[in-house]
């Protein structure tokens, strides 16, 4: 059975997503990524990067096989499983690519930076903020155009480039629904799969409520240092 480590984020959400959608039988483990267990040396043995999800999959190709990084995670369990979330067919499957990757490299990280200046540091630098809640402006017009052309991000077919963004986008389609009708459309369909749905709630109970999803209470000094302070760049 597959051991997921992961937490109520959206990037180990997207793993659970994809982990129901296709039916696969797995252990959730928590990461209190707020109480520092991605620092617990068990843990650096998976995943040098300190960060959930990943997977260990005993069955993994020439045995078992740890893995990180969500992008990868979705990619390898959509390949090994089929039901299409990753295409076989070439041109489908380097387009999806290409929204997985859009993903991972642009929205996971911009969303990250704009939670990070606007909500979580103590000093409110207005260049910092500007500049990622435009970031994020940007990415979101993008996916809105992309869906105004295309039922999915991929294309006809829900893929695992869905799956990667839709936990990301959802705050931002609440807060200006009218500004990203094609999104809220998208997310609307994608939110109706009931194995969406049990994904989304995979660890409900872990939320903490110093995230944003959770109210955002604020951090205690303990929390800043695992996250942002001495604790998270010990090594360095
Ligand atoms: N690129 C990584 C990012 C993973 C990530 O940022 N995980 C966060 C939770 S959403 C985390 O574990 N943070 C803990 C830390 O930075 O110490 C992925 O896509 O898997």
């Amino acid at each position: 059975m597959i051991t997921f480590y992961g937490g109520p984020t959206p990037n180990g959400r997207k793993v659970a997503i994809l982990l129901e959608e296709l039916g696969l039988e797995y252990e959730y483990r928590l990461v209190d990524i707020l109480a520092g267990d991605q620092f617990k040396p068990d843990f650096l043995k998976l995943n040098p990067n300190n960060k959930q999800p990943v997977i260990v999959d005993p069955d993994g190709p020439g045995g078992e096989l740890v893995l990180a990084e969500s992008g990868a995670i979705l990619w390898y369990l959509g390949e090994k499983h089929g039901g299409g979330f990753v295409p076989a067919e070439p041109r489908a499957r380097a387009i999806c690519h290409q929204w997985l990757m859009f993903q991972m490299s642009g929205v996971g990280p911009m969303f990250g930076q704009n939670a990070h200046f606007s909500f979580y540091a103590k000093d409110k630098h207005p260049y910092s903020i500007d500049r990622y809640a435009n970031e994020v402006k940007r990415l979101l017009k993008v996916l809105d155009e992309r869906l105004a052309q295309s039922r999915f991000l991929g294309g006809e077919d829900y893929t695992v480039a869905d799956i990667a963004t839709y936990p990301y986008v959802l705050r931002q389609i609440e807060l200006r629904p009218a500004e990203l009708a094609n999104l809220a459309r998208w997310a609307k369909e994608i939110g109706a799969r009931p194995a969406v749905q049990r994904g989304m709630d995979v660890g409900r109970s872990d939320l903490r409520k110093e995230t944003i999803e959770g109210g955002l209470s604020g951090l205690s000094e303990e929390q800043r240092s695992i996250l942002f302070g001495d604790r998270q760049y010990a090594r360095s």
